[in-house]
């Protein structure tokens, strides 16, 4: 099986770590093919810089269309585009944060987010209360770092460490999701610090994945997840035309 995990932003760095965790929970006839557009911003902080990260995400789903690709995985928190996605496809693509949430409230009766910037608890709050998780969700809390620091800063470790036990302290939640797909890397150790489940979306999206497949359960084409309507598209997302 191939699921290409797509990190949305464009820096390397962060795609190899994305596609190293991947590798390191996905079965070992299951090729994870990890990659990043090659246009648009090197981090996803907003909603601007989510609205345009989601042009470089459908031109990967759209080329993994010719790759023989079993399975998506957009890897960033904010889980940009995926009902776009899924309309390009019907391999499954799952978004990191409902996978965690998902995750989450099979294993817990309630959960805290750790997030990177204060601004992007809006986006996680709005996700939270889409997927059906507001019940769920005790806190969402940020540790105010742009993504790009857990790139370069190794302290970083220890300040949502930090957070991670203020939460287990004030927020009575049973799991927590760590909020940013640069932060995949650490949920062993915080889970072994804190004691309680801690959730990367990056490995629950791949084992959500692998689980459809084996399950032969595909995107569903009926309604609006149908391939989008032929038509054309004009200016600079002419190429994006679809005509099926
Ligand atoms: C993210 C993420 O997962 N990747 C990125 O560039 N921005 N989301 C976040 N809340 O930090």
């Amino acid at each position: 099986m191939k699921i290409k995990v797509i990190n949305p932003n464009t820096t390397s760095s962060m795609t190899e770590k994305i596609g190293a965790i991947a590798r390191s929970v996905a079965n070992p006839e299951t090729e994870i093919i990890a990659c990043n557009p090659n246009m648009g911003p090197v981090s996803i902080e907003g909603h601007y810089d989510e609205a345009l990260s989601i042009v470089g995400i459908l031109d990967e789903i759209r080329k993994g269309e010719t790759e023989c690709i079993d399975g998506y995985v957009i890897a960033c928190f904010g889980d940009p585009g995926l009902l776009a996605a899924r309309e390009l496809t019907k391999a499954p693509v799952i978004g990191i944060a409902e996978a965690a949430m998902h995750a989450a409230s099979l294993i817990a009766t309630s959960f805290s987010i750790v997030t990177t910037l204060s601004r992007t608890k809006i986006i996680a709050r709005h996700l939270v209360d889409n997927y059906g998780m507001s019940h769920l969700c005790r806190q969402i809390r940020a540790i105010d770092l742009p993504v790009l620091s857990l790139e370069a800063d190794s302290e970083i470790k220890n300040i949502i460490l930090e957070e991670c036990h203020q939460a287990l302290a004030e927020d009575e939640c049973g799991a927590i999701i760590l909020g940013c797909s640069g932060m995949a890397d650490l949920t062993t150790q915080i889970s072994a610090q804190l004691g309680i489940p801690v959730i990367d979306g990056v490995s629950a999206a791949v084992k959500f994945v692998e689980a459809l497949v084996g399950l032969q359960l595909s995107t569903s084409k009926t309604g609006d997840l149908a391939y989008p309507i032929a038509k054309p598209y004009m200016g600079i997302l002419s190429s994006f035309e679809c005509d099926r």
